[in-house]
């Protein structure tokens, strides 16, 4: 694979640029693919940006989150963007199947090449060019790195900043994870000499609750909350109905799948989603707990050390009791 200097050539002239988010866009996703889009603007490329699906609404405040493509919704206009493309740069995943069918789209593309910046375990190698490093706190963390590999650290602005910044923050669950490192610190520092308002980032990100989410996460705290304490383990479920019931948004299940990792005698959080098909899965964990391991074993899923996801074709009865099922043998707890 060649080195990203020659990429870095490439881009000298003026050249058609799409920025991908995986499927189920977070910050970091959202975050990285506009402020790459503000950085290759600013050069003199034309960049636009496709999620496959709806972000969450705590990100409508990022510049520019309105011109955003959802595939879902303008699928045409989509493929007609990647079609002229002459660099797609796929953000925050390393999977193609992470876009759905993006994915196959992509694979028809002859003409784009393919640049992958990523921070998840197992990238897949579909990509002309990468910008991958395991131990990156996120993908934000490598577009400032992307940016100044480049030499271009004199067009970082404000409105770069702020979104490196709060995908990092998002990230790193607000620099309190393992995954907040000296850099990490180190970077969110140099990002405040732009004048980014931190307050109103976390203001804007962290306190958006609408009454009806505030509800729901009472009425899961009191009425789903299931404690495993022979495994320090604590798991949720959200149905169809429910999320209905309680008029829930994309943005209003973010976060929740942590609530349990709060309680002192707790070490992994587990959230299930009924979905039409299947049950999706969070995971989260406190210290050595490996949940990218566990997810990947038992729930065809993967993700980071202390944050991971997964899914099952099966029943939500079905779903827990496999994660009943697992969590002994994973735990190596003789029951
Ligand atoms: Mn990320």
């Amino acid at each position: 694979m060649p080195e990203l200097k020659q990429l870095f050539t490439e881009l000298q002239t003026p050249k058609r640029i799409v920025l991908i988010a995986h499927s189920r866009p977070d910050g970091d996703a959202i975050g990285s693919c506009l402020a790459l889009k503000y950085y290759f603007e600013k050069k003199g490329h034309t960049a636009d940006v496709i999620a496959p699906d709806e972000f969450p609404d705590f990100l409508n405040w990022m510049k520019d989150s309105d011109k955003i493509y959802i595939y879902l919704k303008k699928s045409k206009t989509c493929f007609a963007i990647l079609t002229q493309a002459n660099y797609i740069f796929c953000c925050d995943f390393n999977a193609l199947k992470r876009i759905e069918q993006i994915g196959d789209d992509i694979l028809k593309m002859h003409r784009a090449k393919i640049v992958m910046i990523d921070h998840h375990r197992d990238p897949e190698h579909f990509a002309d060019y990468e910008l991958w490093d395991h131990d990156a706190s996120s993908t934000c963390e490598l577009v400032y790195d992307f940016i100044l590999q480049a030499g271009d650290k004199s067009l970082l602005d404000t409105d770069i900043a702020s979104n490196i910044y709060a995908g990092i923050a998002m990230d790193t669950g607000v620099f309190q994870y393992s995954n907040t490192s000296a850099k990490v610190h180190a970077i969110a520092g140099a990002l405040m000499e732009y004048g980014i308002n931190i307050e109103q980032i976390h203001n804007d990100v962290y306190n958006q609750y609408g009454e009806n989410r505030m509800r729901f996460i009472g009425y899961l705290l009191s009425e789903k909350l299931e404690i495993l304490n022979e495994y320090k383990a604590a798991f949720m479920t959200i149905t169809m109905k429910e999320a209905e019931e309680y008029k829930l948004s994309v943005g209003d299940k973010e976060g929740i799948v942590n609530l349990p990792l709060a309680m002192r005698d707790v070490q992994m959080a587990v959230l299930f989603t009924e979905d039409k098909d299947k049950i999706k899965i969070s995971f989260r964990s406190k210290g050595e707990i490996r949940v990218d391991t566990f997810a990947k074993q038992y729930f065809n899923g993967g993700g980071h050390k202390n944050a991971a996801g997964g899914s099952t074709r099966s029943s939500l009865p079905d779903t827990i009791e496999l994660l009943k099922k697992a969590l002994p043998e994973f735990l190596n707890i003789k029951s």
